[in-house]
């Protein structure tokens, strides 16, 4: 349990959910600045290649995101919609009935909580539960007026760079040169947003691993990381268990662990990506990426510790 909800005398998910009690509520701005945060992922869906049909249920799954968020999440990613490739889109009045009553629950325990939605429907009737990031991985290939929507509500706004859609994505993995046309791909989408009358403190860039990429163009992006922070903006790095992590671990049969076995690497890249001095990392599992960074952030010592701010605050 972290010291916030000891003060608030909640508990971990053991019992009926009646007995969340109301806590204050933690606000992005009382996150630390002096490490990368840790956010951990609570898909509701039938169909992630991790956890997919794992919550479904909305008890089960705000009992996940108590779980998340007691071992220490700084934040908590819900998401009612698969995005793998391949898969089949939902319409949003589903993807609300599955997120909405998730997200407000983990609100009133205190949780600092992220939409993941292509949807502004959803996006904005997530934002009416209190103040959540918006998490959109659609590059904004899929509803053109989500930078109306962040700029009249002033949210916080994860621009993750993508191209196509579940579909089409994985053809459209054709680069020169991937970290630079990333880089130019989301510097004009980010000028798209702020043409709209976003701010640029409202976003966080993300570089898309797995989203229209192949495995090398994920460890390029990886490598490439600090020409990305070069841009100004804080860096979401989300590689947790992703298929490029299994091919890297694969037996010499080729036979890849099982997603919950990348966990070990998945740590590995938060720690390597705190130590860049990135804003968050997305991670399945969170203690061992929240030991990873705090190992980082000790490593390199406080007078290394660049000065971080949170979007919005
Ligand atoms: N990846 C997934 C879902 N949401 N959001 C951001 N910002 N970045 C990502 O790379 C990302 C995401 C797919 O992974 P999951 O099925 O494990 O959630």
């Amino acid at each position: 349990m972290d010291s916030m909800a000891a003060q608030a005398g909640t508990g971990p998910a053991t019992g009926p959910l009646t007995v969340i009690r109301k806590v204050r509520r933690r606000r992005l701005a009382d996150l630390p600045t002096d490490r990368t945060l840790v956010m951990g992922i609570l898909n509701v869906t039938h169909n992630s290649f991790s956890d997919g049909g794992d919550y479904l249920d909305t008890e089960t799954a705000i009992e996940q995101g108590l779980r998340l968020h007691y071992s220490g999440a700084d934040l908590i990613d819900v998401g009612g919609e698969s995005t793998r490739p391949g898969a089949e889109p939902i319409d949003p009045l589903t993807e609300q009935n599955r997120v909405l009553p998730v997200i407000e629950a983990l609100l009133k325990a205190g949780a600092v909580v992220s939409v993941d939605t292509m949807h502004t429907a959803t996006a904005e009737a997530a934002l009416k539960l209190g103040d959540v990031i918006i998490n959109d991985v659609s590059g904004l290939n899929h509803e053109p007026d989500m930078p109306e929507l962040i700029a009249r509500t002033g949210a916080p706004y994860i621009l993750m760079h993508n191209r196509g859609n579940a579909q089409t994505m994985d053809s459209l993995a054709v680069y020169d040169d991937v970290v630079e046309e990333v880089i130019q791909e989301l510097t004009r989408l980010k000028d798209t947003f702020l043409a709209a009358g976003v701010k640029p403190e409202q976003l966080i860039l993300d570089p898309g691993l797995g989203f229209a990429k192949s495995g090398e163009q994920n460890w390029e992006l990886l490598r490439g990381l600090p020409r990305l922070m070069a841009l100004g903006l804080p860096v979401l790095v989300a590689a947790s268990r992703k298929r490029f992590l299994g091919t890297l671990l694969a037996t010499d049969s080729g036979a890849e662990p099982v997603a919950t076995a990348r966990d070990h690497a998945t740590a590995a890249v938060s720690a390597l990506s705190a130590s860049h001095g990135v804003w968050g990392v997305r991670v399945h599992d969170v203690e061992s990426s929240l030991h990873a960074v705090k190992t980082a952030q000790a490593w390199a010592g406080p007078a290394a510790v660049p000065s971080r701010r949170h979007p919005g605050a």
